[in-house]
This record gives structure tokens, sequence and C-alpha cells, in this order.
């Protein structure tokens, strides 16, 4: 323990305080749920986002459930540091329109497949917002493609995440050029 004389000459503890760690840049891309149920399909954002290197939070939000967690959700997201929020949700799916309703941050809205109208209902209840306040829209189940349109979003501030964006569009453009069963010729 390291020590130090005082003006009195007598002997006192340093206290070192150390830093707390650093708990690392906090998420910029909030993913939410109306359900647990939507995990299974929002993990792919999570899984896209982290191989691109966007930190990322996934929780659940329901608008039906928890009416008055979601608005504190919306009003305290861009104040926490988010950039984007990707909500997810099945049926009546009002959860993405009730966020961009309460911040200006853009969302995106995942429709959740259902069990009964396939996922339809989730996909009407997203896409069509009135006009005033946008939702943008990707196809029912495609988390992947909200990731992506998230990171292209950021990415025009970040010439860094662009790069990364441009090398993964590349590597997938490869992959599919490299697979010689796509180019087999009709018999
Ligand atoms: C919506 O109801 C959720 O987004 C979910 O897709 C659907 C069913 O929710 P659970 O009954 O599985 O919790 O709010």
């Amino acid at each position: 323990m390291p020590r130090s004389i005082d003006s009195r000459g007598w002997h006192s503890i340093v206290t070192v305080t150390s830093q707390p760690p650093d708990p690392g840049p906090g998420p910029i891309v909030g993913i939410v749920g109306g359900s647990r149920s939507d995990f299974p399909v929002l993990e792919a954002a999570v899984e896209v986002l982290g191989e691109l290197g966007i930190p990322c939070e996934l929780r659940v939000v329901s608008a039906h459930r928890t009416p008055d967690h979601l608005f504190r959700y919306a009003e305290t997201a861009a104040a926490r540091g988010l950039r984007i929020i990707i909500a997810g949700a099945g049926g009546a799916a009002h959860l993405p329109g009730m966020l961009a309703a309460k911040t200006q941050l853009p969302v995106i809205g995942v429709p959740v497949p259902t069990s009964d109208l396939g996922g339809l209902d989730s996909l009407l209840s997203i896409v069509q917002m009135p006009r005033g306040v946008p939702v943008a829209t990707v196809a029912i189940g495609n988390a992947t493609n909200a990731a992506l349109l998230a990171a292209a979003i950021l990415a025009l501030g970040d010439p860094a995440l662009a790069d990364r964006l441009a090398a993964r569009r590349a590597a997938q453009t490869a992959s599919v050029l490299a697979d010689l069963s796509n180019d087999t010729p009709l018999p």
C-alpha cells in the first residue's frame, strides 16, 4: 500500500482509487420486441450488428402490456445514446408505430411471423403508418435487413463502418459467384 508524509510528518496511507472498469461503448441501436417470443427473430439483428461492431441492446417493450414502459423507453432513448430503434412485433403490431410517435429517432419495424396469419397481420400493422410519423418496414421476419438498414444509416456518419459494410457486401457477392452450383447450365 503506498504511503505519504503530511505536513506534520505523519505517515498516512494513500488511497489509490482505481478507475471503474470501462464498460465499453453503450448501445447505439435499441432492438425491442413486444414479447420474448419475438427474440428468435430479432436475434438475427443482434448477430449482424455484432459482426459490424455496432453496440446494441435487446429488450422486451410491449405496446399493449407495458404501455408506460414503452413511453419511457422512447422518451429516454436518444438521451441514452441510441441512434436507431429496431422494433419487432407480431399480430396487431403497434409497437414500432407507437415508438416512432414518441421519439424522433429512426424506427425500423420488423413484422414478426404469426401462427394464424403468417405475419401478414404484423406486416400490414407496421407498414401502413398514416402520414406524419414514418416507420421503415422490412420483410416479414427479416431482422437481418433491419440491422443492415440501421448500419447503412449509421454508416453515413461513420466511414470505418461504411468500409465494414462494403466489405460485408463484397464478401456476400463473392460467395454467390464462388458457388459453382449457381452457374450450372440448364439441361
Ligand atoms: C405481440 O404479440 C408480440 O410482439 C408477439 O409477436 C405476439 C405474441 O406475444 P406472446 O403471446 O408470445 O407473448 O405483442
